[in-house]
Order: C-alpha cells, then sequence, then structure tokens
C-alpha cells in the first residue's frame, strides 16, 4: 500500500467516527531525527550515521521546523547514567508525530555496564508510556576514543523500520493519536480555562472585600460623627461654664470696688459683659464645630442659631426705707454715743471749754452719724450688686448652656445628614464595584458553562477516534 493510500485509509476511519474531527497538521519529512538530551553523543552519531549511510537523510531537532515531524526518531542517550523524567518527557515531544522510534546506549565504548544501562532505560521508557514498550533498543559507539565507530545494530534496527511497510501508516496513526489528544486537552483546559479558577476565587474574594470595606467605612464614620460631636457638646459646654463663671468672678469683684458715683454706670457694663460673653460663646462654638466638620471631611453648614437675647434689665433699686431709718437710728445712738464721751473727756481735760467743747462734739457725732449711714448704705448696696451679678450670671449660664446643646443639635442633624449623604455616594461606589466584580464573575462562568458544552459535545467524538487510533496501533 503507497504512502497516500495508508493515509487516505486511516483518514477515512477517522471520518467515519466524526468527519469534523480536524487532521493532523504535519508535514512529514523524509529523515530521521537523531535526538538526545545535552552531550548524550546525538552530533556524533549523526556524523557517523551520514557517513554510513549515505542513503538515508539524518537531521538534529535544530533542523526541523516547526509544523515538520520525521519518519523516524533515533533517541540518543549516553551509557554513563540511566534516563531521567526530563530526558522521557524530551522524548514525547520529539516523537509525537511519529511512531518509529529506536533508542540507542552510545559511548559503549567506555561504559562497560551499558547494557546494564539499556535494559534500564527500556524498562524505565515502557513504565512511562506504553507505547514505548515494544521500542528497539541498541547500544553504539560514535566516536569512540579508540578504534572505528559501532554502529551496526543501529544501522540494522533503523533498516528494520525504515523498511517496514506499516511505517508510514503508523506515523500517520501517531500524528492523528497527538492531533486528537491534543484537542482533548484543548478540550479540558477550555473548561479550566487559563487560571480560571484562580481568577474567579480572586474575584470573589475581592467582590467581599468591598462589601466588606464599604460597611466597616460606614460604621466608622457614623461612629466618628457620633464621637466627635460628643466630644463638642462637652468641650462646649464646659467652656460656656467657665466662661460665665469667670465674668461672675470678674463682676463680682468690681462691685465690691464700686464707689457711689460709677454705681448708674455699672448695669450697663455688666450687660457688656454679658454680650461679650455671648460673644465669644459664639466664636467657640462656630470655630469648634467647623473644626469638627474638617475633621470629619464633611460640609455641613450647621443652620446659623441666633444668640439668645438676654436682658439684663436695671441693677436692682435701692428700696430699703425701714432699713434707712433703722440705720440712722443706729448711726445716730452711735454718734450720740461718741459725742457724750468726747464732751465729757473735754469737760475734764479744759473745763472753761465745756460749751464750745459740746458744739464740737455734737459735729463729730453728727458727721460720724452720716458717715456710718453712708458707709453702711454702700456696703449694702454693693452686697445687692453682687447678688444681682450672681443671678444674671446664673441665668447667662443656664442660657449658654442650651444655646450651645441647641447648636450641637443642630450641628450633629447637619453632620448626619452629610454623613448619609456621603455615605449613599459611597454605596453606589461600593454597588458599581460589586457590579464590575459581578459582572466578571458571570463571564467567566459563562465561557466556563461553554466550554463544558463544548467538551461534551465533542469528547465522545474525539475519545472514539482516540480509541480507533490505539486499536489500530496496536493492530500494527
Ligand atoms: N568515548 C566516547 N565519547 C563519545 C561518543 N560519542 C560522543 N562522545 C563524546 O561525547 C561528547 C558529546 O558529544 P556530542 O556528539 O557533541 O553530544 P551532543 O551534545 O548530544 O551533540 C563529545 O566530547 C564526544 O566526543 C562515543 O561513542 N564514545
Ligand atoms: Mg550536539
Amino acid at each position: 500500500m503507497s504512502a497516500a493510500d495508508a493515509h487516505a485509509d486511516v483518514d477515512a476511519v477517522i471520518a467515519g467516527i466524526d468527519a469534523e474531527l480536524p487532521p493532523p497538521a504535519v508535514t512529514r519529512r523524509d529523515g530521521v531525527l537523531v535526538v538526545g538530551p545535552w552531550l548524550a553523543g546525538s552530533s556524533s552519531l549523526i556524523a557517523a550515521l551520514r557517513q554510513r549511510e549515505p542513503d538515508h537523510r539524518f537531521v538534529e531537532a535544530a533542523d526541523l521546523r516547526a509544523g515538520e515531524a520525521p519518519t523516524a526518531v533515533v533517541f540518543v542517550v549516553s551509557a554513563a547514567a540511566p534516563l531521567t523524567d526530563s530526558d522521557c518527557a524530551l522524548l514525547n515531544v520529539v516523537a509525537a508525530d511519529t511512531d518509529a522510534v529506536v533508542g540507542v546506549v552510545t559511548k559503549i565504548d567506555v561504559h562497560r555496564a551499558w547494557p546494564d544501562v539499556l535494559e534500564a532505560d527500556r524498562a524505565r521508557l515502557a513504565a512511562h508510556d506504553s507505547r514505548y514498550v515494544r521500542m528497539p533498543w541498541v547500544g553504539v559507539a560514535a566516536a569512540p576514543d579508540l578504534g572505528e565507530p559501532e554502529l551496526d545494530d543501529l544501522v540494522g534496527a533503523l533498516r528494520v523500520a525504515l523498511h517496514d511497510d506499516s511505517l508510514s501508516r503508523r506515523n500517520h496513526l501517531r500524528a492523528w493519536e497527538n492531533r486528537l489528544s491534543g484537542l482533548h486537552r484543548r478540550l479540558d483546559r477550555e473548561v479550566e480555562g487559563a487560571g480560571r479558577e484562580v481568577r474567579l476565587a480572586d474575584l470573589r474574594e475581592q467582590r467581599a472585600a468591598a462589601l466588606r470595606r464599604y460597611r466597616l467605612d460606614r460604621s466608622e464614620r457614623t461612629i466618628a460623627v457620633r464621637s466627635q460631636l460628643q466630644q463638642a457638646r462637652v468641650q462646649l459646654s464646659y467652656f460656656a461654664r467657665s466662661r460665665c463663671t469667670s465674668v461672675r468672678t470678674e463682676l463680682q469683684e468690681d462691685a465690691a470696688a464700686l464707689t457711689r458715683r460709677r454705681f448708674g454706670a455699672f448695669a450697663p457694663y455688666v450687660a457688656r459683659r454679658v454680650d461679650e460673653v455671648v460673644d465669644e460663646v459664639d466664636d467657640g462654638v462656630t470655630r469648634q464645630l467647623a473644626d469638627v466638620g474638617t475633621e470629619l471631611g464633611l460640609v455641613a453648614e450647621p443652620p446659623a442659631s441666633p444668640a439668645p437675647a438676654l436682658a439684663v434689665g436695671a441693677a436692682p433699686v435701692r428700696s430699703r426705707r425701714l432699713e434707712t431709718r433703722l440705720m440712722s437710728l443706729l448711726g445716730a445712738g452711735f454718734g450720740l454715743g461718741v459725742a457724750l464721751t468726747l464732751t465729757r473727756l473735754f469737760t475734764d481735760v479744759a473745763p472753761q471749754w465745756t460749751v464750745a467743747g459740746a458744739v464740737g462734739c455734737a459735729f463729730v457725732g453728727v458727721a460720724l452719724t452720716l458717715w456710718v449711714v453712708t458707709v453702711r448704705g454702700l456696703l449694702h448696696d454693693r452686697a445687692v450688686l453682687d447678688r444681682w451679678v450672681a443671678e444674671v450670671t446664673a441665668g447667662l449660664r443656664t442660657v449658654m448652656e442650651e444655646w450651645v446643646a441647641t447648636r450641637v443639635l443642630a450641628a450633629e442633624s447637619a453632620f448626619s445628614k452629610a454623613a448619609a449623604e456621603r455615605d449613599e455616594i459611597e454605596r453606589t461606589r461600593a454597588d458599581e464595584l460589586v457590579a464590575r466584580f459581578d459582572r466578571e464573575i458571570r463571564e467567566h462562568t459563562l465561557a466556563r458553562a461553554r466550554a463544558v458544552a463544548a467538551r461534551e459535545e465533542r469528547a465522545p467524538a474525539v475519545a472514539r477516534a482516540l480509541a480507533a487510533v490505539h486499536s489500530e496501533l496496536g493492530a500494527e
């Protein structure tokens, strides 16, 4: 059977299973590929073979282009050491589309134990893949240190392999096998996707993290608003209280040193000081609330709360007729007593001036009476003013505390509103992010579903075709 017929025959078998299956895309090169791990001795063997068998073409791996397959493969390993996993993998690659493979153990001239190595290699490869069970193995010395090359066994094995009638058909079957198992692997790979599971797990993790971060941020922000305002409330009411206390102390000191002349100006003075305190507290509250806003990163203009109108009123009028009378009486008694005592003293000291002394002492008594009454009145007035100042500042304190509380409350609601608006924006942003993740997750899931469907549709035919190829290869 010619090569073309053999190919057509194999292709017909596969097409009988599924006409859609893609045929092998390799170009068969008429040549024997001599290949092996580095330093095994391939180049030396090729040189020796070319000399010995000029009728045949021998190529190295580098001579083959992508998509080209040799007629047969000579797999060269050194007798120095047994095969490794990477050597087996190399053979799998170079003999993927070629069925005829001859195993060669080189440098048998220097490695006396080569038959053992050969057997070990044979067993190793047979265990690696069942297709190598029937593969011939020979020992060669392509570039011996002494004497002529020993290639007879290899040349014999190659002749058998190359003159086998079924060679072309088997190579074609092998190419089909490679094609079909590649297809099978690709169907599997597409289900797995290139790192799709990893990407999916990553996306799910990122999605959960975005949600978690949003929730955490939101509760942190809420707590921050609450605690900042709580702090502001405590600080500001303390500030207002201490301003009221210190203005009371000042005003009471002023009242204690007040002279009668400045009496009338005291009430306006108190009113002015009270206004000043109101202004100070206003400033303090405004500044602190602005600071809170900055700290929270919220732009919220709390509604302006007008300063409370605080009527200080007039200083209490002196209505103390009874007391004046009593004081006058006591003062007069005191003056009289002093006058009498002085008069008696005078009479004893200078009897000749008794009358004039009596008049003088009466004057002194009257003067003392007047002084006592006046001083007592002034002290009383100061005491009254002191009480009044205490009342005014106590009222001021109540009003200030209420005002501060109201303003902090207003600020709290303004900040909460701003925070809620910001939360809404953040939520939209988080939603968009989550939606993006969801979209990508959906795309991956869909792609996987499509790949699963494709595999389910195509894999059975591929598997049947592969089984057919294997049974054909086995039958040869
Ligand atoms: N003694 C001995 N040395 C060999 C034999 N074949 C190759 N060599 C030596 O092994 C080394 C590697 O050979 P080379 O053909 O370049 O190996 P490649 O890397 O597989 O191409 C060289 O030093 C060769 O002289 C052989 O049959 N006997
Ligand atoms: Mg080389």
